[in-house]
């Protein structure tokens, strides 16, 4: 049977975050913002797994897992400005703990889309204060988890927060303000930076290197009508502001910010040591009169699929394992090895969560052919969860969950993952 054999010691595994599989967050922005009624589903017991965290991690080793993604959440730490749960940090130890002893490689991200409400209050993001706040959390989580940890991911997808919480208005506080969203993105660059040195300065001399980075999203922009120049220029523009300025900024210290000018970061030089890839899908754009990013660069993101696009998730999202694989290609100019923090899907058939599984997977295998440095590889989600503005409805889990009673079943589809997982090998004819 054709297979493809993975490089030795890959790490295969999955991903979550706190506020979508921890259950009752109620110190959280996202808490206050569900309980105003502004989404669908309220997070309430969500997956329970604040209390459930050491069954689900034995079902992720029966699935031959070597590497596990969770978030740290900061509105449990410091639930009150400047007042330090020393249960939740030792909740967080024990996380950590539980995960070592099962052989899983714990990769810590320390801001996962939510704040404290108190962070909120004070003006959120947009406050020039944000870094250093965020900074004092960091150092506390830092000091506790040291030694512990060798993968940290400091901010996830930093330009989706930026677009989904002010652009958007899709998450608390609910802006659509271009300005302000620039000086999020501004004030998170800065917080990258101060978590990169405190986590380099926090090592003992006993403890090998810590590996830092954030889980950068690189969608994969596409012009909608090629031939068109404006439909180009908007998607050049776009990939600048939301793939490339914050990666220029945390590797050569400085970027382009298209409509801003140039943005300097002489202390956020060189602040990856790897790079934690989210992938999930192309994204169209076009260019109209008033875009949907922001009127200066007008364009509309995924609105307007063209002909190009062949299958889509059943949240409509395109579907393009060629487009991964010349991501990770692509990525190969940064000269530093890869972790993809996160790769997933929602399909109401499972058998198609497992040819996209599949898929992207081959397509993982022909980057790493092709020069790419790839340490492994995260599948978003271990279990179905919270889908911020989306609900419960989407369920993108190799693990169903029963929200009523919490019952977790194993679906195919994780089962044909961990076949993957403890042989190191992806069999060719496994398709369904
Ligand atoms: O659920 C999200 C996650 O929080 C961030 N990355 C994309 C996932 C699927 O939408």
């Amino acid at each position: 049977m054709a297979e493809l054999v993975f490089p030795k010691g890959f790490l295969w595994g999955s991903a979550t975050s706190a506020h979508q599989v921890e259950g009752n967050n109620i110190h959280s922005d996202w808490w206050a913002w569900e309980q105003a009624g502004r989404v669908k589903d309220p997070s309430g017991a969500a997956c329970d797994q604040y209390r459930r965290y050491a069954e689900d991690f034995e079902l992720a080793v029966g699935l031959g897992h070597t590497i596990h993604r969770f978030s740290v959440e900061w509105a449990r730490i410091e639930p009150v400005e400047g007042r330090w749960d020393e249960a939740a940090v030792a909740h967080y130890v024990d996380v950590v703990r539980a995960l070592r002893q099962r052989n899983l490689e714990p990769v810590v991200t320390l801001h996962h889309f939510t704040n404290p409400q108190w962070f909120l209050a004070k003006g959120g993001w947009v406050n020039p204060e944000a870094p250093d706040q965020f900074a004092r959390y960091v150092q506390l989580v830092v000091a506790a988890l040291k030694g512990q940890v060798r993968y940290w991911v400091t901010i996830n997808e930093p330009m989706v927060y930026v677009r989904m919480h002010y652009v958007q208005g899709l998450g608390p506080p609910g802006a659509k303000n271009f300005h302000d969203a620039m000086r999020v993105a501004h004030n998170l660059i800065q917080a990258h930076g101060a978590a990169y040195q405190i986590i380099h300065q926090a090592r003992g001399s006993d403890q090998s290197r810590p590996q830092v980075s954030l889980a950068h999203h690189v969608p994969a922009f596409r012009p909608c009508r090629p031939w068109w120049p404006m439909d180009r220029w908007a998607t050049n523009t776009t990939d600048q502001l939301l793939n490339r300025a914050f990666l220029d900024a945390v590797t050569d210290g400085r970027c382009q910010v298209p409509t801003m000018g140039t943005w300097t970061f002489p202390d956020c030089k060189s602040s990856l040591d790897y790079f934690g890839l989210n992938f999930y899908s192309r994204q169209f754009i076009r260019w109209t009169p008033r875009g949907e990013l922001w009127p200066a660069v007008s364009c509309d993101l995924a609105h307007h699929q063209p002909r190009e696009v062949t299958e889509r998730t059943s949240l409509g999202w395109d579907v393009s394992p060629e487009a991964f694989r010349d991501t990770l290609v692509w990525l190969r100019r940064f000269g530093l090895p890869i972790l993809v923090t996160e790769n997933g899907t929602y399909m109401t058939e499972d058998s198609r969560r497992w040819s996209f599984i599949h898929r992207h997977l081959q397509a993982l295998y022909d980057a790493i052919e092709a020069g790419a440095n790839v340490l492994g590889y995260c599948y978003w989600s271990l279990l179905d969860n919270f889908e911020w503005a989306e609900g419960f409805g989407p369920r993108f889990g190799i693990i169903e969950v029963d929200y009523r009673t919490q019952q977790r079943r194993v679906r195919d589809s994780g089962w044909r993952y961990a076949q993957v997982c403890k042989t190191n090998r992806l069999t060719l004819d496994n398709t369904p």
